[in-house]
């Protein structure tokens, strides 16, 4: 029986999703579109099936075709990162993180990480985190003036702290990751280097940011970020020694079987993310994230560091006499995703911050360019300067209808 038939209620709350995705300009960085080929492979068989262990080593029969699927997606991980280790098993990137701490360090060892008000992850030893509470962190930030890392207090901090444990990337971060400055310190210290790139692993994969490898440890990232893939993540590793610790701390460590479908379908985006079309849609990414920024800073928004070299912004409202929240609502409700989000140094809560986070991967994936960009400037301007009127109604009818329009023509991949 067809999913209408066993469950009308779940079936017709996917299709309303599916509704909402295509009517919506998705602005949420960490988000994408799938491909139709991405989905055809989550939603098959293989989710039935238990591979505990490796390819070649697992604790179950019958894994002639699951074996050949994980080394598929592990060989085209190894190629399109150039990296020679990679896992492809962990859950999503908490998991995937907390293998890292699994791997390498023990309960208390020290490790440093950006704060999550700076643009770290919960998982780089924020202190509500199992990372936070069972481990050592120390935290760097940005500089107040520039919004971007300062290398000599990283330095000092690795200096003073001797951490074992070095996390660089993150998720509210609009600039370039200097991998090389990181692991000149990682290396001065004796520690490893961890390289998150959940964000930017699509930009890496597309050469339109610089690669973490030849400089850290260890890499992770999510699968269904910029790399445009399914709900999943990847531990990669150059030395057989780090790639040996990561799969113990994967499994048996933390994990039991891995989700199959989802190794099916990274497969899928691994080779999707090999093409030349892909490499196009890196740089368009970065080229609309741009456009974007110079619209909104024409507008007079302030965005942290200036602007970006990514696919990410982090605009502070605070100058235009909002906050992210009502903004994030009122945006949304013209049908602008995006999230609230705090920003560094901000004087207010995190579940009420000062900023919103946007970016570009998703209307990238729809074929939306440069003009795109420019109006989407536009109409967030208009809401937020009518918010902050406190007469917004109207102009976010009308923005959402607008919006609907633009929508129409830039049909959701996978849809
Ligand atoms: N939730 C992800 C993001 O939105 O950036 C990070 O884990």
């Amino acid at each position: 029986m067809s999913l209408a038939q066993v469950d009308p209620e779940i079936a017709g709350l996917i299709a309303a999703e599916e509704r909402r995705q295509a009517d919506t300009v998705k602005l949420i960085p960490s988000e994408n579109y799938v491909s139709k080929a991405v989905l055809e492979a989550t939603g098959t068989v293989l989710t039935n099936k238990y591979s505990e262990g490796y390819a070649g080593k697992r604790y179950y029969e019958g894994q002639q075709v699951i074996d050949q699927v994980e080394t598929l997606a592990v060989e085209r991980a190894k190629a399109l990162f150039g990296v020679n280790h990679a896992n492809v098993q962990p859950y999503s990137g908490s998991p995937a993180n907390l293998a890292i701490y699994l791997a390498f360090l023990k309960p208390g060892d020290t490790v440093l990480g950006m704060g999550l008000p700076f643009g770290g992850h919960l998982t780089h030893g924020w202190s509500v985190s199992a990372t936070g509470k069972w481990f050592n962190p120390v935290r760097y930030s940005v500089r107040q003036d520039t919004g971007r890392i300062d290398f000599d207090e990283v330095r000092s901090l690795a200096l003073e702290h001797r951490p074992k444990l070095i996390f660089c990337g993150g998720t509210a971060i609009p600039r370039t990751i200097d991998f090389p400055a990181f692991a000149e310190i990682a290396r001065e210290v004796g520690a490893v280097l961890a390289a998150d790139i959940a964000h930017i692993a699509g930009l890496v994969a597309g050469g339109a940011h610089p690669s973490p490898v030849g400089h850290a440890d260890v890499i992770s990232t999510t699968t269904h970020k910029t790399l445009r893939g399914p709900r999943g993540a990847m531990l990669m590793a150059d030395s057989d020694e780090h790639a040996t610790a990561l799969n113990k701390a994967v499994f048996p460590g933390l994990q039991g079987g891995p989700h199959n479908h989802t190794t099916a379908a990274i497969a899928v985006a691994l080779k999707e993310a090999s093409t030349d079309a892909f490499k196009a849609y890196a740089h368009q990414v970065v080229a609309n994230a741009k456009a974007l920024a110079d619209e909104l800073l024409a507008r007079g928004f302030d965005l942290v560091s200036g602007g970006t070299d990514n696919h990410l912004i982090l605009i502070d409202l605070t100058s235009k006499g909002v906050a992210g929240k009502p903004a994030a609502q009122a945006l949304d409700r013209a049908g602008l995703e995006t999230n609230y989000n705090s920003v560094p140094y901000d004087p207010r809560k995190p579940f009420d911050p000062s900023g919103i986070r946007i970016g570009t991967p998703s209307v990238t994936s729809r074929g939306m360019g440069e003009a795109e960009m420019r109006q989407i400037g536009a109409w967030m301007d208009e809401v937020v300067t009518a918010l902050a009127k406190g007469d917004a109604e109207d102009v976010i009818a009308r923005v959402h209808s607008e919006v609907s329009e633009l929508t129409a023509g830039f049909p959701t991949p996978g849809l």
